[in-house]
């Protein structure tokens, strides 16, 4: 009988962020506040499931959420990585803009022949493994600080072996502004190196095909802006060293973020159909997932216009539904008001009273005007100076959430005056 051989598979992960508490859960979902421990423990398991046949864990940065405070995540993480190294298989990681010191101490701490930690003091270095009896080579880099403003690939340099798999926790997207360790996509075609593990962007996301190039995102989600499934990748590499990849959730967690027509609903039974859009919306549901959290946004003409405030108010926060095949508790974590009353706006604007000046500025800001676009990027970036301002700097200066918010706000003050003036000729009437 010939040797037949084996696929390399490696498990590739980043952005964990043990240590985080997820904040502003519903009642009756407190628990999931510990839900990155979760996913660290999830992964580990399927790492240690002899089924899975996993012959190397790669962790691209960002393990440990902050420098301080460390105790509980580096209890729970060094509880895995204890597991994963006694099942002899190794640990290759490089350390992000979280935790460029944390890791490091855990690193010397445990002090594991098969613990590695590649790239200290942001020069690149490299480890050959053997793995199913070929030699695999891995480079990485780490950050020594929280910033790092040089493009790392400026003191790039290689590794013997013939197949070499690259670990970066790296900023791709914003290369000319970024304080984490800019890269541009160019920077990687001509490197020897078959496949680069990125972490820092929360999105999973593939951004080449040859050389392979993912970011693994957040281990899970970690508020409602990382909504979707999120977890790590299975890397296979065949004998002839062909790379297969495949997503594995590692989400207890789910965000989920839909939105809903209302143009064809009437008020009557707003619950139950929005109940049943939801169980149709999440039906297919990975079976780590225990809970969802939904952010529902109510778009749309809507004849029950009025009373979707109170709607909004009523379920916000609520357990909503039972979705996928098991039946997970669904809750609404926010509901966003973005229906407009039934009216005809456009004929509306042509009048000359309140309510026609009013319906002529939501024409402006929705039809993004002249000069009401450069007025509202103006007005973005003072919205970006106040979220600064008071910690929230992750809102961004959005101009397309400004615009959204300046039309919703405009319907709410037109339907005030429609319903003033509704009133008035009620009372001529009389
Ligand atoms: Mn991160």
């Amino acid at each position: 009988m010939g040797l037949v051989m084996k696929n390399i598979r490696i498990v590739c992960a980043a952005d964990l962020h043990l240590g985080r508490r997820l904040v502003r859960l519903p009642e009756g979902l407190e628990e999931f506040s510990h839900a990155p421990k979760d996913a660290w423990r999830s992964l580990v398991q399927f790492v240690c499931d002899p089924v899975n046949r996993v012959d190397a864990l790669v962790l691209a940065g960002d393990i440990f959420d902050n420098e301080q405070d460390l105790y509980e995540a580096i209890g729970v993480f060094e509880e895995g990585v204890g597991r994963i190294l006694a099942k002899q298989i190794p640990i290759l990681t490089v350390a992000g803009n979280h935790d460029a010191r944390a890791l490091k101490r855990c690193h010397r701490r445990m002090d594991h022949p098969l613990f590695y930690f590649l790239g200290e003091n942001e020069m690149w270095q490299s480890q050959v493994l053997t793995l199913h009896g070929r030699k695999i080579g891995f480079v990485g880099w780490s950050f020594s600080s929280q910033k790092c403003e040089v493009n790392p690939f400026k003191s790039f340099t290689g590794c013997e072996a013939a197949l070499t798999l690259g670990i970066l926790h790296c900023d791709l997207f914003s290369a000319k502004t970024s304080c984490y360790a800019p890269v541009e996509l160019k920077n990687f075609h001509p490197l020897p190196v078959k496949a680069w593990i990125l972490g820092h962007i929360h999105i999973p996301e593939i951004l080449l095909r040859d050389p392979l190039v993912f970011y693994c995102g957040s281990l899970q989600g970690l508020d409602p802006s990382e909504h979707g499934v999120r977890g790590c990748r299975l890397l296979e590499i065949s004998p002839s060293g062909e790379m297969r990849h495949q997503f594995i959730s590692c989400t207890s967690l789910l965000w989920s973020s839909l939105s809903i027509d209302l143009s064809e609903m009437d008020g009557e039974n707003f619950d139950e159909t929005l109940c049943a859009f939801l169980r149709t919306h999440l039906q297919e549901i990975p079976h780590t997932v225990k809970a969802v959290l939904c952010r529902v946004a109510l778009q749309g003409k809507s004849s029950f216009y009025r009373k979707i405030h109170q709607f909004a108010e009523k379920i916000k926060g609520r357990h909503f539904a039972q979705v996928g095949e098991l039946g997970i508790p669904c809750y609404i974590e926010e509901v966003l008001i973005e229906c407009s009353p039934d009216i005809d706006l456009k004929s509306l604007a042509s009048g000359r009273d309140l309510a026609a000046l009013t319906a002529q500025l939501i024409c402006r800001v929705k039809d993004s005007e002249d000069g009401c676009s450069k007025l509202l990027a103006e007005c973005a970036q003072y919205v970006q100076i106040l979220a600064e301002k008071n910690g929230h700097i992750e809102m961004g200066n959005d101009v397309s959430l400004l615009e959204k918010e300046l039309v919703s706000t405009g319907y709410e003050v037109l339907d005030m005056i429609l319903m003033q003036e509704e009133g008035e000729h009620a009372s001529f009437d009389s």
